[in-house]
């Protein structure tokens, strides 16, 4: 195991089935692995039988029986931060009315947007952390945050500082995405680029002066905002240092692949309608995808993300849940593993570096997490499970049975 310091190991995980999720061999597997950790990060990872001997005796080892483990989970895409309910809404569409008909008569975001407006920080705090603590008690570890249902400044400003604060009461990473280009508010209604001007002008520039958004993201939509528009938020985004990331294609195809390209987007999202240029644009950029099974599902559409053209042109897919009460209300990134392969086709193996390796490129933080390798941060799960694919092939069934964030 080569010249590694096991004076400053903290900690052994051994005797496991190792599911690294690096690239290369299937699920990066060891089928007899040891993690060792030092502190909160990895410091080598690799076949049980070169572990030294003799360990110090003040490391804590741990026997893992063969149980799997893989990378803490990611989701790179959550809208967790909102307040109210939406059954009405579910109702209607059960009684046919669509999505867009529902947001355009005044229903769909904009619901959540006032009732959002309404609580109050620590309101929000309230019905948002039992959110977080689904996901975090499926072994997810790192996850993203958007704003976007409060669409004024302080409102804006409210949700992410409660996004900031689920990653301080749990022992979770969260990275926070400024989506104040989500829906045109009420007041702004009709007048669509003075809001977008209010974004650029008032809202992206005190978000990033409270250093509370780690990127900045927009709804590219025939019921959402132009490319133009978003043009125009993306550019001040980058003036101001900060990441982009984009809402594309999901219900119609407005080109937004390829506007996030172009403006070297960490991921594009949803892409259901992305036609091959705009995929082409992506993998030039290296921009992550990022699907999103649990919309497509819940507002039962029909055309499918075209996977066989990402996976052509190499384009690295992330899958995340979307969380969220009006497309997405569904608290488990387990279930999008589930359905990402049942629904959208991928392999199980695929799902898996989905909400591990390239959902950390989808948050920018593939240096950091969505691997076990040496260096990077020790988020790891381990589970009631002797194999990687069990993960996505039997929902529900599958639980850790323990998680390390930064090695804790
Ligand atoms: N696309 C989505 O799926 C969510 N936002 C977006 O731009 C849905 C948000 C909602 O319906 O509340
Ligand atoms: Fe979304």
């Amino acid at each position: 195991m080569g010249g590694a310091d096991t004076q400053q190991w903290t900690r052994v995980v051994r005797n496991g089935t190792v599911a690294t999720c690096k690239e290369g061999a299937a699920y990066g597997l060891i089928p007899r692995g040891a993690v060792a950790i030092s502190g909160a990060r990895i410091a080598w990872v690799g076949p049980d039988r070169e572990l030294p001997a003799h360990l110090p005796a003040a490391v804590e080892v741990t026997d893992l029986r063969g149980a799997l483990v893989t990378p803490g989970l990611i989701d790179c895409h959550t809208h967790l931060v909102w307040a109210g309910s939406r059954h009405r809404e579910f109702e209607q569409r059960l009684q046919g009315a669509s999505y867009e008909e529902i947001a355009r008569a005044g229903g769909g975001i904009v619901a959540t947007v006032a009732a959002t407006r309404a609580a109050s920080e620590e309101e929000l705090l309230a019905v948002a952390l039992p959110r977080a603590l689904r996901l975090a008690a499926e072994g997810v570890t790192c996850l993203e945050i958007k704003s976007g249902y409060g669409l004024d400044r302080e409102s804006e400003l409210k949700m992410l500082r409660v996004a900031r604060r689920i990653g301080e009461r749990l022992p979770l990473t969260v990275r926070t995405t400024l989506l104040a280009a989500h829906a045109v508010p009420p007041e702004y209604q009709g007048r669509s680029d003075d809001y977008i001007k209010c974004v650029c002008e008032e809202i992206l520039p005190a978000a990033a002066q409270a250093g509370l958004a780690d990127a900045v993201d927009a709804f590219c939509e025939n019921i959402g905002f132009t490319a133009a528009q978003v043009e125009r938020v993306f550019e001040r985004a980058r003036q101001l240092g900060l990441a982009v990331k984009l809402h594309a294609e999901q219900l119609s195809n407005q080109q937004g692949a390829a506007l996030a390209a172009k403006h070297q987007a960490l991921s594009a999202d949803h892409l259901e309608h992305t036609d091959e240029a705009g995929i082409r644009a992506m993998a030039a950029a290296g921009t992550v995808a990022v699907l999103l099974p649990a919309a497509y599902y819940f507002l039962r559409e029909t055309r499918l993300p075209p996977v066989e053209l990402l996976r052509r042109h190499r384009v690295r897919i992330a899958i995340a849940s979307d969380l969220n009460p009006g497309s997405a209300p569904i608290a488990s990134l387990l279930l999008n593993l589930n359905m990402a392969c049942t629904l959208f086709r991928l392999t199980a193996e695929e799902a898996l570096a989905g909400v591990t390796r390239h959902a950390a490129a989808a948050l920018g933080l593939a240096a950091e997490r969505g691997t076990l390798e040496a260096g990077k941060r020790a988020d790891l799960a381990v589970w009631d499970a002797g194999h990687p694919a069990e993960l996505a092939a039997q929902y529900g069934m599958v639980r850790p049975t323990a998680i390390l964030r930064d090695g804790t």
